[in-house]
């Protein structure tokens, strides 16, 4: 009979051997002519299924508004400097990226992780964070540069407001915004951020919306897929720098001397 070679690759999430691409089972057709938008594509490709218009439309504001946070932060100033360097698209892009990581961006994950242990153990707000404190890690999702608790994230208000009004439980996030309340009585930079918002409301997507088993829940919290909506959104923005400098036809950037403090 015939004998089927050995892979050595295995892949689940898309296939091209038919006359168009499917994403999960779903063919390219299907998902222009029944009008899907790129939420539902990230449902298909990363989580392998469809999920409620609520879920996508979710997904969807996470990209809009983090696609860019203006010239300052690190991803941008990276690319701008890199661009203006003279480096390509991908270059200036990647350069970009590499900075998303625990302080800035990349503190998704963590903060899913983290409010979900301390919520499902019933820890209170105190003894999570006095108890991370004691083990000298800062809160993930908690603190900005320059947001304060009375110059609050729009984004975190939007998302939340969306939130209350679609999901049908909110309760990590009001348990984030309960450390929030904690973390606030202490200094007035330690708001909820944005990734914290965003990581305790994707475990409410996950939780609430009926579509994940619970061992799926803490595989995905564990192999840690919410970093990547920042990774995604960011880059629309950190091309959006690239061609900026570039049409701008910026020189190579310096940073001037005054603004180092040269010591022994
Ligand atoms: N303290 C974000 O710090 C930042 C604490 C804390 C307990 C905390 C810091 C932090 C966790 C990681 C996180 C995502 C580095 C941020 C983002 C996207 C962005 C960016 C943009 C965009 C800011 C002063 C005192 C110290 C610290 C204490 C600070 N955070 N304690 N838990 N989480 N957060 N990152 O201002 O006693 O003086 O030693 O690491 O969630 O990245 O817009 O810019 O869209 O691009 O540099 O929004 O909070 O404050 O380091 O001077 O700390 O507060 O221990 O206490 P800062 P520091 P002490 S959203």
């Amino acid at each position: 009979g015939k004998v089927r070679a050995p892979t050595h690759i295995i892949s689940t999430i898309s296939d091209d051997r038919g006359e168009e691409p499917c994403y999960a089972g779903v063919p390219m057709s299907s998902i222009v002519e029944q009008g899907y938008g790129v939420g539902d594509v990230i449902s298909l490709l990363w989580f392998k299924r469809s999920l409620p218009r609520y879920c996508t439309h979710f997904i969807e504001i996470c990209i809009m508004l983090c696609a860019d946070h203006g010239p300052c932060v690190s991803g941008a100033h990276n690319t701008i400097v890199t661009a203006r360097a003279g480096k390509d698209l991908v270059s200036s892009l990647v350069s970009g990226l590499l900075t998303i990581g625990p302080r800035f961006g990349g503190a998704i994950d963590d903060a899913a992780r983290y409010f979900k242990d301390a919520y499902d153990r019933g820890l209170t707000p105190y003894e999570f964070v006095e108890g991370m404190k004691k083990k000298g890690i800062r809160v993930p999702g908690i603190g900005h540069r320059i947001k304060r608790g009375d110059n609050r994230d729009k984004r975190v208000e939007l998302l939340q407001r969306f939130a209350r009004t679609h999901f049908p439980s909110v309760k990590y996030m009001e348990y984030a915004v309960q450390v929030e309340t904690y973390t606030l009585s202490k200094a007035n930079n330690l708001v909820l951020n944005v990734d914290g918002a965003i990581g305790s409301l994707f475990l409410d997507l996950l939780a609430g919306s009926g579509m994940f088993s619970k061992q799926e829940i803490d595989e995905i919290v564990e192999i840690g897929y919410l970093n990547g909506l920042f990774v995604l959104a960011r880059s629309i923005g950190l091309i959006g720098h690239t061609f900026d400098q570039k049409r701008l036809k910026q020189p190579l950037y310096r940073h001037p001397w005054e603004d180092v403090l040269y010591t022994k």
